[in-house]
Formats: C-alpha cells, structure tokens, sequence
C-alpha cells in the first residue's frame, strides 16, 4: 500500500525567521507505520520547497498512491483544505486524510467545507492512521469506518465522528523514523546547522486558557530519556544535525525524567546544543540543577512569561506570578542559558500604556530575546468562550501569532502591530549595542549574534511579522496597513458545539483556583510543579494518580480507562 504525506506550503513571519523546520509529525508517523510493515511512504514538504499546486499534482501522477494525508495546524487549514482537493481530483480512488489540531477540534466544519476529504484524523494520529491504514489494506474500507477509533468522516450527509482512540499508554511504542526527511533542507539560521524537533514527552498537565495543548494530547507522557538520547545521537551523527528543540509543551515537569535526559546527553558529549519551550515555575524549581541542563547542551529557554501584569496572567490561568518571571529569567541567564521571554498581547482590553508597559517589565526582567505574539482565538480554547461576539476574524489563515485577530477596544488593529513593533525595535536596538557583542561566554555570544542576523535577515525580506504582506513601514505607514482578511470566512456554530466533542476527554484536573496568598508568597511554585513538588510517573510512563495533586491538581490526569471526568 502506497502512502503519501504532505506538509502544505503555507508561511507566515513569526519562528519561520530562524529558518527551515522539519515537520515532525511525519516522522512520528512514518516511523509507527513502517514497524508494522507500511514502508511505502513518500513524503512531499511542499512548505520547506516552496512546491505550486502543480508540482504536487505532477508527484502525486507519478507515485499513484492508495492515501494521501495532509497536516494541518488552524492556520494552514485552507491550505490542506485545497491540497487534499487536488490529491482527490489528481488521485480519485486514493483516500485523502487530514490530520493535525485544527481538524482535530473544527473537524463538522472542515468536512463540510470541504467534503473531498475522506477522513479527519483526531489527537495523536500514530495509532490511528495505522488502524486505518490497515482497514483500506484490508480491504475494509469504507464498509468497516465504524470500527476505526479516532477518525470523522461524512456519512449520509452527517458528520460523524468516532470514539477518540486513548491516548498510546505505552509511549515508547512511538520511534521516528528520521531518515524520510531530507536533512539538507533544514537548516537553523543563528547557527547555520541542520535541526530537528524530537518529542521527549507529550502533553502538559497545566490548563492555561489561551493554549489549546493541553487539550490536544489529553494525557501526559514521557518516552524513555535513554532512547530519546539515541535518537539524538542518530540525528547529529547521521543526518548532520547541530541544533534541537524539543517538541515538547513542558518537557521539564516530570523532573527524574528531565534530569536523566540531560545526564545522558552529558555522559555522550554529542556536538549538539538544544532548545526548550517551557513554564517559569519549573526553572524556580531547577535552579541548582541549572548548571547540568547548559552543561548538556540546553542554551535556550523560551518561558511562557506571557504578561507584565498579575491580573492577566491570571485570566489566562497561568498559574505564575510577575516575580516568578523575573527571577526564571535572571537563574536561566546567570546559568549561561538564553532566556527568552514571551509576551501574549492583543486581547480586547490592551491599550497603548499596557503595551508599553510590556516594554518597559522586559527592560526590567532583562531577558536575552523577548517576544510579543498575538493573542490568537483558537475556537477550542477556553478563553474564546469566554470573549464571545468580541471575536470578529474567522479567516483562520491569519491565525498565527502575527496577525492582530481581536480588534482592541482602545485602539485599531494597525496601531497594535505599530505599538509592538515599536517594542520590538526598541528591545533589540538595545541589545545589539549594549548585550550580544559584550556577553562574555563565547558560545552565547555567537549563539546571540547568529540570532540577532535571523531577525535582520527577516528584516530585509520583510517577512517578520509579514510585515511585507500587511503593508507595513513603520509608524508613518499606519494608515495603509491592510490585513487583508477574508471577511466570507464565518466560524460554523456547529463546528465548536459539536456533541461528538463531549468523547474527547482531557485527563486534566479541574482549573484550581490557587489561594491568593500561595500566589503572592511564591508557594504557588509548589502548588503548580515547581518548589519541591515534581511529577512522577507509575509503570506506564503516565503520571500516578496521587502525584497529580501534588501539581495542584485534585484526582484527575488519570488514564482514560480509569474514567477520568471529561473537560470538555
Ligand atoms: C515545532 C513547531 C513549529 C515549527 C514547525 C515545524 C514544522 N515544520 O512542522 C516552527 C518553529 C517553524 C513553527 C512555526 C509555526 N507554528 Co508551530 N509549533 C511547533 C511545536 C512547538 C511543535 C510541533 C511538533 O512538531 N509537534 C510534534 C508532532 C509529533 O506533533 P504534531 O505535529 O501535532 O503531529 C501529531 C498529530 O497532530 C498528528 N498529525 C499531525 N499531522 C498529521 C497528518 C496526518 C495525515 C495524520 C494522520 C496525523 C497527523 O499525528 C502526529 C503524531 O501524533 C508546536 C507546539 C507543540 N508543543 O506541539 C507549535 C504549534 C504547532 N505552532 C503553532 C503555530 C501557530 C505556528 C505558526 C503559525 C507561528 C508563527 N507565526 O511562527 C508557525 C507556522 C509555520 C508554518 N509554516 O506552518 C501552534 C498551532 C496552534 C493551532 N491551533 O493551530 C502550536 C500548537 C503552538 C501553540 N503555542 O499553540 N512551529
Ligand atoms: S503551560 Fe504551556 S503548554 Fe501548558 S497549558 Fe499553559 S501554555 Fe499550554
């Protein structure tokens, strides 16, 4: 059975600046295929190559495949959409598949928006496109599409969707196979080395309200530290790799397992140096254990610090204080590790003084690289909800952390990009001056330098914040910034109140509300993960039960067949 996947060439100015990334997923995936003997996979990165829709036909015309899968995240969705309707026309017995979080969660609307996709692939899609890949295999297809856990589909006119497929318990079961990328393509601009994104662990256990993570992966997981470490030295010694970050949402949490990770990789001594996205809290909680993560390679750490103001950070659940942030950022850089703090900005409430008030907590945190996305309303998170008719955008293709989405009460769209990029200006003027030439760690210095050249390369191109697409040159330009959004695009009231949606459970707790003096007194570090608090795992690789409360949580996080109460 011939399998094709495909990445759709979509961009947009945000992380892409640093450079080329591979696509992770079809690793993940191509790797649980082919241990069950589906080798036949092509993979097309029409993204990495900036591929026409004719370049994709005229390679589907020659490799005739049995199923072509697309990914989508929400804002390339018009994109896949499109590619999967070529697939279909160029390949019309192929079974044409999507995958990724956005059909995951707006699945009634994508199927009926475009009905030449056959399948929608929902949450991790391991176990779920080898289950279904065997039913087409098998000749089952679509006779049996009942009995395929985890998939959606059109039926009848109705939109039908399975129950969801477990998470995989046992996830040292999932091992990428690297070698169906081309590694020459992937190359990360401050370093000017190939890079990887491996998965060390999945999910995350805290519910932050603007994030729709949490909900993607429904259970935490961590794989085995010393087969992650393999694969790593695999990816640096066969396939050229300099440079990593791992996928992960919070890959710190589970401490043992984080700390064994970075052991291994001292104990290798690969040339290799790594990234991580992670929470303020578990860096309080690691300071001792600092000097081990940069003596393993970590020299970069983006915190989700989020906002410069309590209140915020409280709305969107974040279970961290503005003191917390200062002090993550200023452990992590006295460590040697790059501290990058991000700022979410652009909810109905900002005003030009909250923006400047971003400017002026990133002066005093002094972070290495500061960031300031803007707040994007995924459907499926839980602040959308709460900001009811407030949303106005529903062309999802300007969903990516560029793009002023929300109109603020206070100000027009145009002003808020001119007002971030005014921080944006002013933070690294700064730090071209007065930080990167003078750090005195070598390898900082060069790592900074190399970053600072991804920005002014972007610059030039104008494709930081799409700068270029929007019309933007500076203040003066204001008047003419044009957003170009697609005002035709509406949000399908059925597509977030799905009833199919009440079979997706998270195993999460419910949101606690932490007691305020907890929060002020920085013991809310413990209540949330940090302090002396750390995940453990039972045999399985999930998180116990009791050790969740531990992470604030009450009983919940437990494995779907312990009948966890949904969230949603
Ligand atoms: C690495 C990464 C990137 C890399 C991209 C790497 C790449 N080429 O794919 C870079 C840095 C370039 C990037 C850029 C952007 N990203 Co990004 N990125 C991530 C990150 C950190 C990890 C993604 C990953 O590889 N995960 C590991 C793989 C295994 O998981 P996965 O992709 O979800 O795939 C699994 C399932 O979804 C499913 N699946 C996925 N596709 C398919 C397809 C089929 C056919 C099937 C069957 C199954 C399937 O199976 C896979 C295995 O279980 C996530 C956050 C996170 N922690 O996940 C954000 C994330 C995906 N990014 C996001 C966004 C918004 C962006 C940008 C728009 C931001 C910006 N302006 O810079 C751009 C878009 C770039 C583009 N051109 O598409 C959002 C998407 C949210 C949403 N609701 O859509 C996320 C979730 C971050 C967030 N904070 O919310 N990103
Ligand atoms: S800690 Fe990060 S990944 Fe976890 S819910 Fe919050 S924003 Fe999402």
């Amino acid at each position: 059975m011939r399998i094709v996947l495909i990445h759709p060439n979509y961009h947009s100015g945000g992380a892409e600046i640093a450079g080329n990334w591979p696509p992770a997923w079809v690793a993940y995936l191509a790797g649980f295929l082919k241990r069950d003997g589906y080798t036949d996979i092509t993979f097309i990165d029409a993204m990495t190559n900036h591929l026409s829709h004719d370049d994709v036909r005229n390679r589907l015309l020659d490799l005739k495949p049995d199923l072509i899968g697309a990914t989508a995240i929400t804002p390339s969705i018009y994109e896949a959409e499109s590619l999967l309707k070529l697939a279909k026309a160029t390949c019309p017995d192929a079974v044409t598949v999507l995958g990724g979080i956005h059909g995951t969660f707006m699945y009634p609307q994508v199927l009926s928006e475009a009905p030449w996709i056959d399948v929608v692939v929902r949450g991790e899609g391991e176990q779920v496109l080898l289950d279904l890949v065997r039913c087409i295999d098998e000749g089952r297809w679509p006779a049996e599409r009942e009995s395929v856990k985890g998939i959606a589909y059109a039926r009848d006119g109705q939109i039908v969707a399975n129950a969801a497929m477990p998470p995989i318990a046992d996830v040292d079961r999932i091992t990428p196979d690297w070698g169906v990328l081309d590694w020459s393509k992937y190359v990360y601009i401050p370093m000017n080395t190939r890079v990887a994104i491996p998965n060390l662990a999945r999910g995350c256990p805290f519910t932050c309200s603007f994030c729709s993570q949490w909900k993607f992966w429904r259970d935490y997981r961590v794989r085995d530290p010393k087969k992650v470490v393999d694969e790593i030295e695999d990816l640096v010694r066969n396939h050229g790799v300099g440079f990593f970050i791992l996928a992960d949402e919070e890959p710190t949490i589970h401490k043992k397992k984080f700390v064994e990770f970075c052991e291994r990789l001292v104990e290798r001594n690969l040339p290799v140096l790594w990234g991580i996205n992670t929470r303020v809290t578990d860096i309080l909680r690691d300071e001792a254990l600092l000097p081990l993560y940069r003596k393993a390679g970590l020299i970069h750490v983006s915190l989700g610090t989020e906002a410069a103001a309590q209140l915020k950070l409280d709305r969107f659940n974040k279970e961290t204080t503005v003191a917390q942030n200062k002090r993550a950022i200023q452990l992590l850089r006295q460590n040697g590790i790059v501290a990058e703090a991000q700022f979410i900005v652009g909810l109905e409430n900002e005003t030009v003084e909250t923006l400047e008030e971003t400017y002026r907590m990133a002066i005093d945190w002094d972070p290495d690289m500061a960031n300031w996305a803007m707040y994007t309303p995924w459907p499926f998170n839980d602040l959308f909800k709460e900001l009811g008719d407030k949303v106005e955008v529903f062309d999802f293709s300007k969903y990516n952390f560029v793009t002023p989405i929300m109109k603020p009460d206070a100000m027009d769209r145009a002003t808020l990009l001119d007002r971030t990029m005014h921080n944006y200006r002013r933070f690294y003027l700064r730090k071209t001056f007065l930080g990167y030439p003078w750090i005195r760690d070598k390898v900082k210095r060069k790592y900074m330098l190399g970053c600072l050249w991804a920005f002014a390369k972007s610059g030039f191109q104008r494709t930081f914040y799409d700068l270029g697409k929007v019309g933007y040159w500076g203040p003066q330009s204001k008047k003419n910034v044009d957003f170009h959004f697609d005002t035709t695009r509406t949000l399908e009231a059925q597509a977030t109140k799905a009833p199919h949606n009440a079979m997706w459970k998270t195993m999460h707790r419910p949101k606690v509300k932490l007691p305020a003096a907890n929060v002020a007194a920085g013991a809310a570090t413990k209540a949330c993960g940090g302090g002396t608090e750390q995940m453990e795992e039972d045999e399985t690789g999930r998180m116990a039960p009791t050790q969740v409360k531990a992470c604030g949580g009450g009983t919940q996080q437990l494995p779907e067949s312990v009948n966890a109460p949904p969230r949603d």
